[in-house]
């Protein structure tokens, strides 16, 4: 089990505690913060974005399908605790939405304008392209602190308002993939300003993150991109779940080139189409040199699209 992660990746960290959590032994590849990131997206058939599990020669985007992976394969202890399992999934993902789609970008517009000049200029100009934005100047990065300031701390309230019953967690005693999905959000605030204090008002929500840090990351060690893509060489995919009676919305068919890409971001995969159905897609890579490679990715949130054997980038 690879992890493909960086130090102050936010989706990263919910994966590491994830890991530590289910206490999975796991090796963990650093890739650069910023583009270009040459042996990573060899593997991922261009997709960029941190973090990415490799099992074998399967490789999973995406905390929300990562997560889904790491439950079916270590169900004990589970992220989704309480007597209906249905029940507890609906709620952490609806939280979890809202989290990772609302919270999240304001946050990390603000915190990184607020300490611009810790980043080199070309992670600023790599984050403007990613989004579809003209290249910002360093004032630029720093005025957007001021602009989602009040966005960050209205939110931030809501978290402490979740936590206000009392209870060890987000949803209950037990913790939840909700209680990880919105760690992130003071997890970040601490590693990149330093401290906590612009949470000071909040009690209930500094408690509960100091009980989530203490899950640690568990078993893990160091390992290489050359090594990683090595083993992606000898090892096979898993089999496919067929879906015979799926028919895509999107009129794409099986073995088809398409290009896989998350909305409203420019960072594609393009390969063939190997499988499909309303929850997942699979994408087989296209790279010679690394045998049979499988790319997962989760419906939502990622768009589909044919594409010519000549468009891949
Ligand atoms: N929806 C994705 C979001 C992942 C994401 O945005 N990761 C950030 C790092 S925390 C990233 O990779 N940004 C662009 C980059 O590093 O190239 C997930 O859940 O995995």
């Amino acid at each position: 089990m690879i992890l493909y992660n960086y130090d102050f990746s936010n989706y990263s960290e919910k994966i590491r505690l994830l890991l530590g959590y289910k206490g999975v032994s796991w090796k963990s590849v650093e890739v650069p913060s910023y583009g270009p990131k040459p042996g990573f997206t060899h593997l991922t058939g261009g997709y960029r974005r941190a973090p990415v599990l490799q099992i074998g020669a399967d490789v999973y985007c995406d905390t929300r399908l990562i997560a889904e992976v790491l439950e079916s394969l270590y169900p004990n202890p589970t992220i989704y605790p309480g007597a209906c399992v249905a029940r507890t999934k609906a709620q952490c993902e609806t939280i979890i939405y809202w989290a990772e789609n609302s919270l999240m970008r304001p946050l990390a517009l603000y915190v990184t304008g607020l300490y611009a000049n810790k980043f080199p200029l070309a992670f600023h100009l790599d984050r403007a392209k990613l989004h579809g934005k003209v290249p910002p100047s360093l004032e630029r990065v720093r005025q957007s602190a001021k602009t989602y300031f009040p966005q960050v701390k209205a939110q931030l309230h809501w978290i402490e308002g979740l936590l206000s019953g009392g209870q060890n967690y987000i949803l209950s005693d037990s913790l939840s993939l909700a209680d990880l999905a919105v760690y992130q959000c003071p997890w970040f605030i601490e590693k990149i300003v330093g401290d906590l204090s612009l949470l000071n008002d909040m009690p209930k929500l500094l408690q509960w993150k100091a009980r989530i840090s203490k899950i640690g990351w568990g078993n893990s060690s160091p390992t290489t991109s050359e090594a990683a893509l090595d083993l992606a060489r000898v090892s096979s995919p898993g089999d496919l779940i067929s879906s015979p009676s799926y028919e895509m919305s999107e009129e794409i068919k099986l073995g088809e080139m398409v290009e896989v890409s998350p909305f409203g971001e420019d960072s594609s995969t393009y390969g063939w189409l190997e499988y499909a159905d309303e929850s997942r897609l699979i994408v087989r890579n296209p790279a010679t040199d690394l045998g049979e490679v499988f790319i997962h990715f989760p419906r939502l949130g990622y768009r589909i699209r044919a594409r010519q054997v000549g468009d891949i980038r």
